[in-house]
Protein backbone atom coordinates (compact mmCIF):
# COMPACT_ATOMS: atom_id res chain seq x y z
CA UNK A 1 0.00 0.00 0.00
CA UNK A 2 1.05 3.53 -0.79
CA UNK A 3 1.45 5.91 2.25
CA UNK A 4 1.40 9.79 2.02
CA UNK A 5 4.59 10.31 1.07
CA UNK A 6 4.87 7.85 -1.67
CA UNK A 7 1.46 8.75 -2.92
CA UNK A 8 2.15 12.87 -3.08
CA UNK A 9 6.17 11.58 -4.68
CA UNK A 10 4.03 9.65 -7.55
CA UNK A 11 1.49 12.50 -8.16
CA UNK A 12 4.73 14.95 -8.68
CA UNK A 13 6.32 12.30 -11.16
CA UNK A 14 2.97 12.01 -12.98
CA UNK A 15 3.25 15.71 -13.28
CA UNK A 16 6.13 16.15 -14.70
CA UNK A 17 5.69 13.51 -16.79
CA UNK A 18 2.85 15.32 -18.43
CA UNK A 19 4.10 18.26 -18.34
CA UNK A 20 5.83 19.20 -21.85
CA UNK A 21 9.24 20.78 -21.79
CA UNK A 22 9.00 24.37 -21.93
CA UNK A 23 9.27 26.15 -25.91
CA UNK A 24 12.91 27.25 -26.92
CA UNK A 25 11.00 30.25 -28.01
CA UNK A 26 7.54 31.29 -27.56
CA UNK A 27 5.48 33.81 -30.15
CA UNK A 28 2.88 35.67 -29.16
CA UNK A 29 0.43 36.76 -31.89
CA UNK A 30 -1.26 40.42 -31.20
CA UNK A 31 -1.34 44.29 -31.24
CA UNK A 32 1.28 45.92 -31.72
CA UNK A 33 1.53 49.84 -32.13
CA UNK A 34 4.69 51.08 -33.42
CA UNK A 35 5.50 55.01 -34.53
CA UNK A 36 8.05 54.89 -37.89
CA UNK A 37 7.93 58.17 -37.82
CA UNK A 38 6.80 60.88 -34.51
CA UNK A 39 3.41 61.43 -34.25
CA UNK A 40 2.22 58.58 -36.94
CA UNK A 41 1.32 55.38 -35.10
CA UNK A 42 0.35 52.65 -36.71
CA UNK A 43 -1.83 49.72 -35.14
CA UNK A 44 -1.16 46.23 -36.75
CA UNK A 45 -0.87 42.82 -35.57
CA UNK A 46 2.72 41.46 -34.58
CA UNK A 47 4.44 39.20 -32.39
CA UNK A 48 5.33 39.29 -28.96
CA UNK A 49 4.36 43.36 -29.07
CA UNK A 50 7.64 43.93 -30.34
CA UNK A 51 8.62 44.80 -34.74
CA UNK A 52 10.23 42.97 -35.86
CA UNK A 53 9.21 39.65 -33.95
CA UNK A 54 12.17 38.30 -31.60
CA UNK A 55 15.06 37.33 -33.58
CA UNK A 56 15.21 33.14 -33.58
CA UNK A 57 18.97 32.24 -33.54
CA UNK A 58 19.44 28.93 -33.19
CA UNK A 59 22.77 26.85 -33.92
CA UNK A 60 22.57 24.68 -37.14
CA UNK A 61 21.23 21.28 -36.66
CA UNK A 62 19.52 22.27 -33.14
CA UNK A 63 15.97 20.29 -32.53
CA UNK A 64 13.79 23.22 -31.10
CA UNK A 65 10.06 23.68 -30.22
CA UNK A 66 8.42 27.08 -31.03
CA UNK A 67 5.17 27.64 -29.21
CA UNK A 68 3.07 29.92 -31.26
CA UNK A 69 0.15 31.57 -28.84
CA UNK A 70 -2.70 33.15 -31.28
CA UNK A 71 -3.84 35.95 -29.13
CA UNK A 72 -6.09 37.39 -32.89
CA UNK A 73 -9.73 36.51 -32.83
CA UNK A 74 -8.51 34.83 -36.49
CA UNK A 75 -6.88 31.60 -36.92
CA UNK A 76 -3.34 32.20 -37.73
CA UNK A 77 -0.77 30.61 -39.16
CA UNK A 78 3.84 30.94 -38.93
CA UNK A 79 5.52 29.93 -41.55
CA UNK A 80 9.54 28.95 -41.12
CA UNK A 81 10.71 30.62 -44.62
CA UNK A 82 13.40 28.48 -45.89
CA UNK A 83 13.93 25.92 -43.32
CA UNK A 84 13.77 22.11 -44.71
CA UNK A 85 11.37 20.79 -42.26
CA UNK A 86 8.32 18.18 -42.46
CA UNK A 87 4.78 19.94 -43.97
CA UNK A 88 3.13 19.07 -40.93
CA UNK A 89 5.08 22.12 -38.97
CA UNK A 90 5.93 24.22 -41.90
CA UNK A 91 3.10 26.40 -41.16
CA UNK A 92 1.44 26.21 -45.05
CA UNK A 93 -2.08 25.04 -44.45
CA UNK A 94 -2.45 23.80 -48.27
CA UNK A 95 0.49 21.34 -46.76
CA UNK A 96 -1.29 20.05 -44.01
CA UNK A 97 -0.13 22.48 -41.12
CA UNK A 98 -3.12 22.91 -38.68
CA UNK A 99 -4.09 26.39 -38.43
CA UNK A 100 -3.47 28.19 -34.87
CA UNK A 101 -7.06 28.88 -34.01
CA UNK A 102 -8.18 32.11 -32.35
CA UNK A 103 -7.16 32.04 -28.37
CA UNK A 104 -5.44 28.92 -29.14
CA UNK A 105 -1.29 27.31 -28.83
CA UNK A 106 0.17 25.47 -30.94
CA UNK A 107 3.81 23.83 -30.98
CA UNK A 108 6.32 22.98 -33.59
CA UNK A 109 8.86 20.79 -32.99
CA UNK A 110 11.96 20.74 -35.93
CA UNK A 111 15.54 20.39 -36.30
CA UNK A 112 17.07 24.07 -37.57
CA UNK A 113 18.51 23.70 -40.78
CA UNK A 114 19.84 24.92 -43.12
CA UNK A 115 22.03 27.39 -41.55
CA UNK A 116 21.81 30.81 -42.98
CA UNK A 117 18.95 33.95 -42.91
CA UNK A 118 16.32 32.46 -42.75
CA UNK A 119 12.81 34.18 -41.19
CA UNK A 120 8.91 33.87 -40.33
CA UNK A 121 5.83 35.29 -40.93
CA UNK A 122 2.15 35.01 -40.89
CA UNK A 123 1.05 32.80 -43.89
CA UNK A 124 -2.82 33.36 -44.03
CA UNK A 125 -4.72 34.74 -46.89
CA UNK A 126 -5.64 38.64 -46.87
CA UNK A 127 -7.92 38.92 -50.00
CA UNK A 128 -9.31 42.50 -49.17
CA UNK A 129 -8.65 42.50 -45.88
CA UNK A 130 -5.27 44.60 -45.95
CA UNK A 131 -4.74 44.13 -41.40
CA UNK A 132 -4.02 40.49 -42.13
CA UNK A 133 -0.96 38.21 -43.59
CA UNK A 134 2.28 39.68 -44.97
CA UNK A 135 0.68 43.33 -44.35
CA UNK A 136 1.32 43.52 -40.78
CA UNK A 137 4.27 43.14 -38.48
CA UNK A 138 3.79 39.51 -38.12
CA UNK A 139 7.57 39.09 -39.48
CA UNK A 140 10.79 38.16 -37.55
CA UNK A 141 14.42 37.21 -38.18
CA UNK A 142 15.38 33.21 -37.86
CA UNK A 143 19.17 33.10 -37.84
CA UNK A 144 20.14 29.67 -38.31
CA UNK A 145 24.16 29.49 -37.26
CA UNK A 146 26.42 27.59 -39.68
CA UNK A 147 29.05 24.99 -37.99
CA UNK A 148 31.67 26.58 -39.10
CA UNK A 149 30.75 30.52 -38.93
CA UNK A 150 33.24 32.01 -41.23
CA UNK A 151 33.73 35.41 -38.55
CA UNK A 152 34.75 37.84 -41.55
CA UNK A 153 33.25 40.43 -40.12
CA UNK A 154 32.91 42.97 -36.82
CA UNK A 155 29.45 42.94 -35.76
CA UNK A 156 25.96 42.45 -37.51
CA UNK A 157 22.69 44.16 -38.30
CA UNK A 158 19.53 42.56 -39.18
CA UNK A 159 17.13 45.35 -41.53
CA UNK A 160 13.66 44.20 -42.58
CA UNK A 161 12.76 46.59 -45.53
CA UNK A 162 8.60 47.29 -44.57
CA UNK A 163 5.78 49.54 -45.42
CA UNK A 164 2.99 50.22 -43.08
CA UNK A 165 -0.84 51.48 -43.46
CA UNK A 166 -1.44 49.82 -46.78
CA UNK A 167 -4.49 51.16 -48.94
CA UNK A 168 -6.15 50.10 -52.33
CA UNK A 169 -4.84 52.82 -54.59
CA UNK A 170 -5.68 52.79 -58.60
CA UNK A 171 -2.76 52.27 -60.78
CA UNK A 172 -3.04 52.81 -64.50
CA UNK A 173 -3.51 49.03 -64.48
CA UNK A 174 -5.91 48.54 -61.76
CA UNK A 175 -6.00 48.43 -58.18
CA UNK A 176 -2.89 48.41 -56.26
CA UNK A 177 -1.79 48.00 -52.28
CA UNK A 178 0.04 50.96 -51.83
CA UNK A 179 1.20 52.51 -48.07
CA UNK A 180 1.15 55.66 -46.01
CA UNK A 181 5.00 54.85 -44.22
CA UNK A 182 8.35 52.67 -44.93
CA UNK A 183 10.95 52.02 -42.80
CA UNK A 184 14.02 49.84 -42.17
CA UNK A 185 12.59 47.40 -38.64
CA UNK A 186 10.26 49.64 -37.13
CA UNK A 187 11.11 53.30 -37.83
CA UNK A 188 11.87 55.43 -41.08
CA UNK A 189 14.53 57.19 -42.48
CA UNK A 190 15.90 59.57 -40.35
CA UNK A 191 13.55 58.55 -37.17
CA UNK A 192 15.48 55.96 -35.45
CA UNK A 193 19.17 54.87 -33.70
CA UNK A 194 21.48 55.16 -36.75
CA UNK A 195 23.88 51.99 -37.49
CA UNK A 196 26.99 53.48 -35.40
CA UNK A 197 30.24 52.76 -37.35
CA UNK A 198 34.27 53.58 -37.18
CA UNK A 199 36.63 53.22 -39.55
CA UNK A 200 37.81 49.91 -40.23
CA UNK A 201 34.82 48.22 -39.28
CA UNK A 202 33.23 45.35 -41.30
CA UNK A 203 29.46 44.90 -41.15
CA UNK A 204 27.67 42.08 -42.00
CA UNK A 205 24.19 43.48 -43.12
CA UNK A 206 21.54 40.90 -42.99
CA UNK A 207 19.03 42.27 -45.31
CA UNK A 208 15.34 41.40 -45.57
CA UNK A 209 12.66 42.52 -47.80
CA UNK A 210 9.61 42.14 -45.12
CA UNK A 211 7.13 43.81 -47.78
CA UNK A 212 3.88 42.03 -48.86
CA UNK A 213 4.59 43.34 -52.31
CA UNK A 214 7.16 45.58 -52.78
CA UNK A 215 10.13 44.72 -55.04
CA UNK A 216 13.43 47.07 -53.62
CA UNK A 217 16.52 48.79 -54.86
CA UNK A 218 18.70 49.66 -51.67
CA UNK A 219 22.04 52.05 -51.75
CA UNK A 220 24.50 53.21 -49.55
CA UNK A 221 25.89 56.63 -50.53
CA UNK A 222 29.82 56.46 -50.60
CA UNK A 223 30.23 52.86 -50.11
CA UNK A 224 29.28 49.48 -51.94
CA UNK A 225 28.11 45.99 -50.53
CA UNK A 226 29.96 42.81 -50.84
CA UNK A 227 27.56 40.55 -51.42
CA UNK A 228 28.26 37.20 -49.25
CA UNK A 229 24.72 35.11 -49.46
CA UNK A 230 21.79 35.05 -51.03
CA UNK A 231 18.70 33.73 -49.16
CA UNK A 232 21.22 32.93 -46.72
CA UNK A 233 23.21 30.25 -48.76
CA UNK A 234 27.13 31.29 -49.34
CA UNK A 235 27.06 32.80 -53.18
CA UNK A 236 29.25 31.09 -55.72
CA UNK A 237 31.27 34.60 -56.51
CA UNK A 238 31.16 36.99 -53.93
CA UNK A 239 31.17 40.12 -54.96
CA UNK A 240 31.46 43.81 -55.07
CA UNK A 241 28.06 45.89 -55.95
CA UNK A 242 26.97 49.32 -55.72
CA UNK A 243 22.93 48.36 -55.58
CA UNK A 244 21.11 45.50 -54.30
CA UNK A 245 17.51 44.20 -55.24
CA UNK A 246 15.23 42.43 -53.79
CA UNK A 247 11.95 41.60 -54.04
CA UNK A 248 9.77 40.78 -51.40
CA UNK A 249 10.93 37.70 -49.16
CA UNK A 250 14.34 37.86 -50.31
CA UNK A 251 17.58 38.03 -48.20
CA UNK A 252 20.97 39.18 -48.84
CA UNK A 253 23.55 39.24 -46.50
CA UNK A 254 26.20 41.86 -47.56
CA UNK A 255 30.02 43.35 -46.09
CA UNK A 256 30.26 46.71 -45.96
CA UNK A 257 34.20 48.06 -45.39
CA UNK A 258 33.50 51.25 -43.42
CA UNK A 259 36.64 52.86 -45.06
CA UNK A 260 34.98 56.42 -45.72
CA UNK A 261 33.87 58.87 -42.56
CA UNK A 262 30.78 61.04 -42.77
CA UNK A 263 26.83 60.41 -42.13
CA UNK A 264 25.45 58.84 -45.43
CA UNK A 265 22.36 57.13 -45.81
CA UNK A 266 21.19 53.68 -46.50
CA UNK A 267 18.24 53.48 -48.48
CA UNK A 268 15.91 53.30 -51.64
CA UNK A 269 17.31 54.21 -55.03
CA UNK A 270 14.55 55.37 -55.63
CA UNK A 271 13.86 59.03 -53.82
CA UNK A 272 9.80 59.31 -52.85
CA UNK A 273 10.33 55.52 -51.20
CA UNK A 274 13.34 56.97 -49.69
CA UNK A 275 11.76 59.65 -48.14
CA UNK A 276 8.73 58.22 -47.14
CA UNK A 277 10.94 56.33 -44.83
CA UNK A 278 13.00 53.48 -46.65
CA UNK A 279 16.10 53.71 -44.81
CA UNK A 280 18.52 54.27 -42.36
CA UNK A 281 21.67 56.55 -41.08
CA UNK A 282 25.46 55.05 -41.17
CA UNK A 283 27.05 57.21 -38.32
CA UNK A 284 30.61 57.12 -38.15
CA UNK A 285 32.40 57.67 -34.92
CA UNK A 286 32.93 61.73 -34.13
CA UNK A 287 30.95 62.77 -37.27
CA UNK A 288 28.00 64.70 -36.87
CA UNK A 289 25.94 66.81 -39.62
CA UNK A 290 23.60 66.03 -42.20
CA UNK A 291 23.23 62.10 -43.63
CA UNK A 292 24.30 62.26 -47.04
CA UNK A 293 22.65 60.82 -50.26
CA UNK A 294 24.38 59.88 -53.55
CA UNK A 295 23.06 59.47 -56.54
CA UNK A 296 22.74 55.44 -57.18
CA UNK A 297 25.12 53.32 -58.74
CA UNK A 298 22.91 52.63 -62.32
CA UNK A 299 24.66 49.42 -62.90
CA UNK A 300 21.98 46.62 -63.62
CA UNK A 301 20.94 43.93 -61.16
CA UNK A 302 21.64 40.30 -62.25
CA UNK A 303 21.46 36.97 -60.10
CA UNK A 304 24.19 35.28 -62.43
CA UNK A 305 26.79 37.96 -61.27
CA UNK A 306 27.19 35.79 -58.83
CA UNK A 307 27.26 32.43 -59.76
CA UNK A 308 29.69 30.24 -61.65
CA UNK A 309 29.71 29.08 -65.27
CA UNK A 310 26.19 27.50 -66.61
CA UNK A 311 26.37 23.77 -65.60
CA UNK A 312 27.01 21.23 -68.35
CA UNK A 313 25.48 18.14 -66.61
CA UNK A 314 22.42 16.65 -67.54
CA UNK A 315 19.52 19.11 -65.86
CA UNK A 316 16.78 16.24 -65.03
CA UNK A 317 13.54 16.37 -66.40
CA UNK A 318 12.00 19.58 -67.54
CA UNK A 319 9.23 21.42 -65.89
CA UNK A 320 7.47 24.12 -67.44
CA UNK A 321 5.53 26.28 -65.55
CA UNK A 322 4.13 29.73 -67.17
CA UNK A 323 2.55 32.35 -65.19
CA UNK A 324 -0.42 34.56 -66.95
CA UNK A 325 -2.25 37.56 -65.68
CA UNK A 326 -6.01 36.15 -66.09
CA UNK A 327 -8.52 39.36 -66.91
CA UNK A 328 -11.31 39.26 -64.51
CA UNK A 329 -13.63 41.35 -66.00
CA UNK A 330 -16.19 43.06 -63.88
CA UNK A 331 -14.51 41.00 -60.78
CA UNK A 332 -12.98 43.25 -58.58
CA UNK A 333 -9.03 42.04 -59.41
CA UNK A 334 -7.37 40.07 -61.72
CA UNK A 335 -6.14 36.58 -61.10
CA UNK A 336 -2.91 34.57 -61.71
CA UNK A 337 -2.57 31.18 -63.27
CA UNK A 338 0.09 28.74 -63.28
CA UNK A 339 0.30 26.81 -66.76
CA UNK A 340 -3.50 28.32 -67.07
CA UNK A 341 -5.34 27.17 -63.97
CA UNK A 342 -5.66 29.38 -60.57
CA UNK A 343 -5.32 27.65 -57.57
CA UNK A 344 -6.82 25.28 -55.84
CA UNK A 345 -7.22 24.40 -59.48
CA UNK A 346 -3.74 24.63 -60.41
CA UNK A 347 -1.70 21.01 -61.47
CA UNK A 348 0.73 20.21 -59.33
CA UNK A 349 3.66 19.19 -59.89
CA UNK A 350 4.95 15.86 -60.18
CA UNK A 351 8.05 14.72 -58.28
CA UNK A 352 9.52 11.32 -57.63
CA UNK A 353 12.02 11.66 -54.48
CA UNK A 354 15.90 11.94 -55.28
CA UNK A 355 15.26 12.78 -58.58
CA UNK A 356 16.51 16.08 -60.42
CA UNK A 357 14.23 18.44 -62.07
CA UNK A 358 14.80 21.64 -63.76
CA UNK A 359 11.77 23.83 -62.97
CA UNK A 360 11.13 26.77 -66.01
CA UNK A 361 9.26 29.92 -64.63
CA UNK A 362 7.67 31.03 -67.99
CA UNK A 363 6.47 34.78 -66.77
CA UNK A 364 4.40 36.03 -69.49
CA UNK A 365 2.70 38.99 -67.70
CA UNK A 366 3.98 42.08 -67.42
CA UNK A 367 4.82 42.06 -63.58
CA UNK A 368 7.80 40.68 -61.69
CA UNK A 369 7.08 38.04 -59.72
CA UNK A 370 8.99 36.47 -56.49
CA UNK A 371 8.51 33.16 -56.47
CA UNK A 372 8.88 30.67 -53.77
CA UNK A 373 9.15 27.55 -52.79
CA UNK A 374 8.75 25.71 -49.54
CA UNK A 375 10.73 23.11 -47.63
CA UNK A 376 13.32 23.15 -50.37
CA UNK A 377 16.39 25.03 -51.76
CA UNK A 378 16.77 25.15 -55.60
CA UNK A 379 19.50 26.30 -57.55
CA UNK A 380 19.43 29.38 -60.16
CA UNK A 381 20.56 27.72 -63.59
CA UNK A 382 19.40 30.08 -66.71
CA UNK A 383 18.49 34.16 -66.05
CA UNK A 384 16.93 34.86 -69.11
CA UNK A 385 19.27 33.11 -71.13
CA UNK A 386 22.13 33.86 -69.26
CA UNK A 387 23.49 30.13 -67.84
CA UNK A 388 24.44 30.65 -64.08
CA UNK A 389 25.39 27.96 -61.31
CA UNK A 390 26.55 27.56 -57.52
CA UNK A 391 22.89 30.40 -56.28
CA UNK A 392 20.98 28.63 -54.32
CA UNK A 393 18.00 30.00 -53.40
CA UNK A 394 14.21 30.03 -51.92
CA UNK A 395 13.01 32.90 -53.70
CA UNK A 396 13.57 34.08 -57.22
CA UNK A 397 12.22 37.27 -58.97
CA UNK A 398 11.57 36.69 -62.65
CA UNK A 399 11.30 39.35 -64.47
CA UNK A 400 8.24 40.18 -66.44
CA UNK A 401 8.02 38.51 -69.82
CA UNK A 402 10.88 36.78 -68.94
CA UNK A 403 12.28 33.23 -68.22
CA UNK A 404 14.47 31.79 -65.26
CA UNK A 405 15.60 28.33 -64.84
CA UNK A 406 16.27 26.21 -61.83
CA UNK A 407 17.17 23.04 -60.76
CA UNK A 408 15.29 21.49 -57.96
CA UNK A 409 16.47 17.63 -55.86
CA UNK A 410 13.24 16.50 -54.58
CA UNK A 411 15.14 15.51 -51.30
CA UNK A 412 12.63 16.41 -48.35
CA UNK A 413 9.26 14.19 -49.03
CA UNK A 414 5.61 15.71 -47.98
CA UNK A 415 3.32 18.18 -49.57
CA UNK A 416 5.12 21.53 -50.67
CA UNK A 417 4.11 24.76 -51.36
CA UNK A 418 4.98 27.05 -54.70
CA UNK A 419 4.02 30.52 -55.09
CA UNK A 420 4.11 33.60 -55.77
CA UNK A 421 5.04 35.81 -52.53
CA UNK A 422 3.62 38.82 -53.55
CA UNK A 423 0.43 38.54 -51.10
CA UNK A 424 -2.62 39.94 -53.33
CA UNK A 425 -0.81 37.21 -56.37
CA UNK A 426 -0.60 34.31 -54.01
CA UNK A 427 -4.40 35.18 -52.77
CA UNK A 428 -5.58 35.32 -55.83
CA UNK A 429 -4.11 31.98 -57.55
CA UNK A 430 -0.55 32.40 -58.16
CA UNK A 431 -0.05 29.03 -55.83
CA UNK A 432 0.57 25.57 -56.55
CA UNK A 433 1.33 22.24 -54.26
CA UNK A 434 4.65 19.86 -55.15
CA UNK A 435 4.04 16.36 -54.34
CA UNK A 436 5.72 13.31 -54.16
CA UNK A 437 4.93 10.18 -55.99
CA UNK A 438 5.59 6.78 -54.10
CU1 LIG B 1 3.39 37.56 -58.37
Amino acid sequence: MLNRRDFLGLLAATALADTPAPPDFTLRIGPVTLEPQKGKVVHTTGYNGMVPGPLLRVPEGKTITIEVVNETDIPELAHWHGLHIPSDVDGAMEEGTPMVPPGGTRRYTFSAKPAGARWYHSHIRAERNLKRATYTAQFGFFYIEPRNDPGAFDREVFLALKEWDPYFGGGDEGIEVAYRHNSINDKALGHGEPIRVKQGDRVMLRILNASATMHRRIAIAGHSFRVVTMDGNPVAVPREVGALELGPAERIDAVVEMENPGVWILGETDDRERRNGLGIVIEYADKTGAPQWLPPSTEVWNYAAFGGPADAGDPGQRVPLVFKKKFAGSRWVDYWTINGKEYPKTDPIQVKQGRRYRLIFDNQSDEAHPVHLHRHTFELADIAGVGTSGVFKDVVVVPAMRQVEVDLVANNPGLTLFHCHQQMHMDYGFMTLLEYLR
